[in-house]
């Protein structure tokens, strides 16, 4: 990719917006998967991708489907070098995206299905602007929650490149939260530890200090993203603020528990 694609300015016409939605959408209805998007729109940008992002966001919301929230992608160094960039991704979050804890989550409607460990932020105050700091995203936040992410892509062998994923809603699928919901002033946001089991087995760890810094950084920055597409985080949002473990492949039949600290433990079974 080269710099110029990574650009807010548009480079494709609506009816390729368009059609690339289309593209999206049954990609994710179908749980099919399908070739990165630039094999035949090389010249798409990073403004492209989010404008076929948003116009599948509002077709969905159109057609009865409610949105909860947004989340932050790509927010670990080590995804960002992979991916070539310096700012992480958003991806808008539904409500029938939800699966209770303890539940059994199907595979058969997604593609690659990962999970991630999460902080994730429920807001009580508006939240707009590129330049906000942690401290506000703090006062903003109602209460922090433990979840796991079950991120999906739906292309082709996993080959993708960052306008591909912004389009693809940044691997949006299912999220499961549990454990305890806590004051962001009662815990040290800054250094939870979280460790991943699969089947019983630790397969991930890690500090949430992963997540840009400090988790609630992460949600500063989903904030800037949403600025620079013409959006906001009213209040009452649900935020996912990114994952501080690897992502682990899952099949039907994995149980996965995120058992972090302070915040207590999320888990599920694979169907
Ligand atoms: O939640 C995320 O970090 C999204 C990752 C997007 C790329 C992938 O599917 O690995
Ligand atoms: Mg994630």
């Amino acid at each position: 990719m080269s710099d110029s694609n990574l650009t807010m300015e548009r480079a494709l016409s609506d009816a390729d917006i368009a059609q690339l939605t289309d593209r999206i959408e049954a990609a994710q209805t179908n749980a099919k998967a399908i070739p990165k998007l630039t094999e035949d729109f090389p010249a798409m940008t990073l403004g492209d991708a989010y404008a076929v992002q948003l116009q599948l966001l509002r077709r969905w919301v159109g057609a009865g489907r409610r949105q909860v929230g947004w989340k932050a992608g790509l927010t670990s160094k080590a995804k960002m070098d992979q991916m070539g960039v310096r700012v992480p991704t958003v991806g808008f979050l539904l409500a029938d995206f939800f699966r209770p804890e303890a539940s059994v989550v199907a595979t058969n409607d997604l593609v690659h299905p990962r999970v991630e460990c999460e902080v994730a932020f429920v807001t009580k105050a508006e939240l707009a602007g590129p330049d906000l700091t942690r401290e506000q995203v703090l006062a903003a936040t109602d209460f922090v929650v433990p979840a796991i992410e079950v991120i999906d892509s739906r292309f082709a062998g996993f080959k993708f490149d960052l306008q591909s994923v912004v389009a693809d809603n940044s691997s949006s699928a299912r999220y499961v939260t549990g454990g305890r919901a806590r004051l962001p002033a009662d815990v040290d946001l800054a250094t939870l530890g979280v460790v991943l089991e699969k089947n019983g087995e630790p397969v991930a760890m890690g500090s949430s200090a992963a997540v840009a810094g400090h988790p609630a950084d992460a949600v500063a920055l989903v904030v800037k993203v949403l600025h620079e597409i013409g959006e906001r985080l009213p209040a009452g949002s649900f935020v996912m603020s990114g994952g501080i473990t690897e992502a682990i492949a899952v099949q039907p039949g994995d149980h996965v528990c995120a058992r972090f600290q302070e915040l207590g433990s999320v888990g599920f079974r694979l169907g």
